[in-house]
């Protein structure tokens, strides 16, 4: 059975981190092997949560892994609650990266324009730092901006131009040209608006495929899409699909989960209903 690592927070409210990549990877028929980086009341953007940092033992879980002599067909690391997380992760590819292991970054680092509670200066040159080690990337648009040095703000003014996406798959090459490896770049969460009708898509770059998917926008952005998203390409890309298959397998998953949240009126902290769609997944 393959096998893929999930360093990721575990958040009880929020729907994201371990709580969406674990039943993720479980359903798609692998094994979902997580190493906390902390254990969270909530995920941050709630007003008020607690936080148990992991710091500390995150090189103890990966050491005690090596000395079981375990390997890993897939890696994917998403939420990391400071620098020092980041040199952990480091550590983890130095014992637990070889060939044949896919290994994806989310820099979660903020989204719709704003940087997350952990996020500061030092934090995005660590990112860099890991993101360049990846096979795969899967920024939304705020964290591609954060990595590339562009002006979110002024990036969404050009939204209704028609050379737009033209303009994020440059800044998805700019993206590659830095990594150590063939890399491929998934950009999420691109909102534009034609005719007077705001669509939301993702944008996918690597050696052999440009990949653009898009969808009306219902407005919202949900809590946790963006690790559900990262969780399927993870779990395709392992499996052996192509960026096309594992980016419509994702949107497929995800579209009726966030448009039925959005229905219902739900509370964008609290995340959508991916779990009657995990059957798409099969
Ligand atoms: O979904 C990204 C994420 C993961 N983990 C924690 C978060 C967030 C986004 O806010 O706060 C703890």
């Amino acid at each position: 059975m393959k096998r893929i690592a999930l360093i990721n927070d575990l958040s009880g409210f929020g729907k994201c981190s371990l709580g969406a990549a674990i039943p993720v990877i479980s359903v798609m028929g692998m094994q979902a092997c997580p190493l906390p980086t902390a254990v969270l009341s909530s995920q941050t953007e709630f007003e008020s949560y607690y936080c148990h940092d992991l710091t500390d033992k995150m090189d103890m879980i990966t050491d005690q892994w090596g000395k079981l002599g375990v390997r890993f067909d897939g890696i994917y690391s998403g939420y990391l609650a400071s620098s020092k997380q980041i040199q952990h992760m480091l550590h983890f590819l130095d014992c637990f990266q070889e060939e044949g292991t896919l290994y994806l970054a989310d820099p979660v680092m903020g989204d719709r324009g704003f940087t997350y509670d952990m996020f500061s200066r030092e934090f995005l040159d660590r990112m860099k730092e890991l993101t360049k080690r990846a096979d795969v990337i899967t920024p939304n648009l705020t964290e591609a901006c954060l990595l590339t040095g562009v002006d979110y703000e002024e990036l969404i003014t050009h939204r209704q131009e028609p050379d737009y996406i033209e303009r994020i798959r440059e800044m998805c090459q700019e993206l590659r040209s830095k990594a150590e490896r063939k890399q491929t770049v998934v950009v999420t969460g691109v909102i534009r608006e034609k005719q007077g009708v705001e669509y939301i898509g993702n944008i996918a770059l690597s050696d052999e495929e440009f990949v653009h998917t898009e969808n009306p926008y219902t407005g919202k952005g949900f809590s946790g899409t963006g690790d559900l998203f990262a969780s399927v390409i993870c779990g395709s890309l392992v499996k052996g699909l192509s960026v096309q298959e594992a980016m419509e397998k994702a949107v497929c998953f995800l579209q009726d989960a966030i448009e039925e949240a959005s229905r219902e009126d739900i509370p964008a902290v609290h995340g959508v209903y991916f779990e009657k769609y995990l059957s798409r997944l099969l």
